[in-house]
């Protein structure tokens, strides 16, 4: 049988390649949201066997997996997938992709971005410049990059991929993550806290979900200290915005960069105010180029899957053999 009577359900906010690649090779179904599910009849439930993910936050889960009794993959547009209970899909038989390495550069070098634009405050002295303050005076002195103790919280692909950027600036480098990893050379440690005391710069680079949540609250703040720099372009839960926020504006660090946050695309009041927090709307990813792989290895993985090639960027939760089918 080929491909193309195999019904497919785009899921999320609607990514046109994504559309595209599936309605070349399947049957696509298009649902935006959990509450557009009454519009599915059942006969189609019953027959989708996989659900691209287009994007978006909407919760992929039990409730969704109970709804397709055929499902057999989830393809995710990110790497990022704790919006994805991965653990039930796994004990479903349910096949989950991911979309690591395609985005890795593009990450990093916002994180590099973010942390430089955080040092050197480049938004607040493009503010003085084109709110005429440069005809009062010079901008004030910043802080500066030279002799920064860098530690960043996830040394996993984007995590490895900054600090080789940041090896070229000559900065300290260490690195907090569940285990040690034997080729490389950055100092580890196997908390927070303890890097929090060592360091004065954190870059997060860590997924999402219960294990990562707040760890990044007030009391690493505390102990990073008030030349502290926070950096997030991992997942905006790894971080408590309200802590951080205080953090700010009380001088308990100097500065924060942030590419993610809680409850996107909602931003903490308090840190839209603070002039020493850089603020980005979630763009790690977002140019053209590392979004169309992004969207293209979300159809291959459907391609092979039911090509009975196995997929190829399953999750580490569902671990599962070429179909067979
Ligand atoms: O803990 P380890 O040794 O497995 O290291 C992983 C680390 N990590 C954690 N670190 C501390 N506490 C945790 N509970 C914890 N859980 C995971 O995060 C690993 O070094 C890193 C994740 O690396 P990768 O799996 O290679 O992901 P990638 O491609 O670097 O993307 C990272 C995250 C995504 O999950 C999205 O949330 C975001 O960046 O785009």
């Amino acid at each position: 049988m080929g491909l193309s009577t195999i019904k497919v359900m785009h899921y999320g906010i609607p990514k046109p390649l994504i559309d595209a690649g599936i309605s070349s090779h399947f049957m696509p179904i298009r649902i935006n949201h959990e509450t557009d599910f009454s519009s599915l009849s059942s006969h189609d439930a019953q027959e989708i066997r996989a659900v691209a993910a287009g994007g978006g936050h909407d919760p992929i889960d039990a409730n969704m997996f109970d709804k397709l009794p055929n499902l057999e993959i989830v393809a995710s547009f990110g790497v990022g997938y704790d919006h994805i209970d991965a653990v039930e899909a796994a004990r479903r038989g349910i096949l989950v992709t991911n979309t690591p390495d395609v985005l890795t550069d593009d990450v990093a070098d916002l994180a590099v971005t973010l942390l430089l634009q955080a040092v050197r405050q480049t938004g607040k002295a493009e503010r003085f410049l084109r709110t005429g303050s440069w005809n009062k005076g010079a901008f004030p002195l910043t802080q500066s990059l030279r002799d920064r103790k860098v530690g960043i919280l996830g040394l996993g692909r984007i995590g490895r991929a900054i600090a080789r950027r940041l090896d070229s600036f000559g900065v300290s480098i260490g690195y907090c993550g569940r285990t040690q990893q034997v080729d490389v050379g950055y100092t580890y440690y196997p908390d927070i806290a303890a890097m929090a005391g060592a360091v004065d710069t954190i870059i997060v680079a860590a997924p999402g979900g219960a294990s990562t949540h707040h760890l990044i609250d007030a009391a690493v703040l505390g102990l990073l200290g008030p030349d502290g720099i926070v950096i997030n372009v991992g997942r905006g839960s790894v971080i408590d915005e309200a802590a951080l926020a205080r953090a700010l504006g009380d001088g308990v660090i100097a500065a924060a960069g942030l590419d993610v946050y809680e409850h996107e695309p909602g931003v903490h009041p308090a840190l839209l105010a603070a002039e020493n927090a850089i603020l980005l709307p979630h763009i790690g990813s977002a140019s053209h180029r590392t979004r169309n792989a992004m969207a293209q290895l979300v159809v291959d993985n459907l391609v092979a899957w039911f090509s009975g090639k196995g997929p190829l960027t399953p999750v580490p939760e569902t671990p599962f053999a070429p179909n067979p089918r």
